[in-house]
């Protein structure tokens, strides 16, 4: 392994054993929710992923370092810190090389997995094609990363404030699997529901890790977008998100905000304007999601030989 990737001891001694190991993000943290609600619920995650069953594995760059698995102090500091980069895969190595913090995207956090060789990786929402990329071109290295790296990504679907037409389109052309946990409707992050169907549903987690072993011991390489439905208590509808998005697109624009701040920039304004409400559906959704990517990694390391 390369000397600039750290695997917290906890991390290194399951994936030495064989054991179940969840990936997590760092630019939810830093980038996408408020303090203090970011750092409880990135430990109330950890701790949902341990309850079920694996370690759980965030990552952030630390003084140039991809740290698999953070210590407490260290995930604190994240969720405060004001300066901290969001590194996307273009900005890994000038990071690295400068011995930066980062906190890192579903693309940057998925090619460090990969790294350690952790294959499941659990966020709220991926990164996607963006309404009016027809012209503004903005379509999330997520996506692109998606296409080569072997590591599946569970989420609660893709967020409206994306085009999620467009997404799918871009998901097919790539040929990365799109499979709901449990329901035929493709949910859109706050929402169960899209107005898209899922191109594919699977309706247990063992089901979708032996889909996952297939799919990488044949040399199909990629990831598989696992969506799960946010909990219907705790969704808002897709109506009622719509005028938010809508507002917080105007708003994006009128600031003259674009590239990398455009995604930060639209969940804190949403969050902003909802009252609070649409952060109490992220954090219930990626606790969902992470009872259920430790539950797939459960199931795929008893089949891993
Ligand atoms: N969606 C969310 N919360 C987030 C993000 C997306 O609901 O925090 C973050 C993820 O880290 C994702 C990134 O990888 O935004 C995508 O950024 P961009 O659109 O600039 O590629
Ligand atoms: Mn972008």
């Amino acid at each position: 392994m390369h000397p600039a990737i750290h695997l917290h001891p906890d991390v290194a001694a399951a994936l030495r054993d064989g054991e179940p190991v969840v990936a997590l993000e760092s630019t939810i943290i830093a980038h996408g929710m408020p303090y203090p609600q970011n750092v409880a619920t990135a430990r109330a995650v950890e701790e949902i992923v341990r309850s079920n069953g694996a370690i759980p594995a965030t990552i952030a760059i630390i003084k140039g370092k991809c740290t698999v698995g953070l210590t407490d102090e260290e995930l604190d500091y994240f969720g405060q810190a004001k300066d901290i980069l969001k590194v996307s895969l273009r900005d890994m190595s000038y990071v690295i090389s400068q011995q930066l913090y980062g906190a890192t995207t579903v693309a940057a956090t998925m090619r460090i997995a990969a790294m350690a060789g952790i294959p499941i990786f659990v966020t709220g929402g991926i990164g996607g094609v963006h309404r009016g990329a027809e012209t503004s071109m903005d379509i999330s290295a997520d996506l692109t990363e998606m296409e080569h790296t072997n590591v599946a990504v569970v989420s609660a679907g893709v967020k409206s404030i994306l085009d999620i037409g467009l997404t799918l389109e871009y998901l097919e052309t790539k040929g990365i699997p799109v499979v709901t946990f449990g329901q035929e409707a493709f949910p859109s992050f706050y929402s169960s529901t899209s107005g898209y169907n899922s191109p594919l549903t699977l309706d247990t987690p063992e089901a979708i890790a032996t889909m996952l072993k297939v799919k990488w011991d044949m040399g199909l390489n990629g990831s598989v977008l696992i969506a799960n439905p946010v909990p219907s208590h705790q969704e808002i509808p897709v109506a009622e998100m719509e005028e938010h998005i809508v507002l917080a697109l105007d708003a994006a624009k009128r600031a003259g905000v674009s590239g990398k701040d455009i995604t930060p920039f639209l969940l804190k304004y949403i969050a902003n304007h909802t009252k609070g409400e649409s952060l109490e559906a992220n954090i219930a959704l990626i606790k969902n999601n992470a009872a259920l990517g430790a539950q797939i990694a459960v199931d795929l390391s008893a089949i891993t030989d």
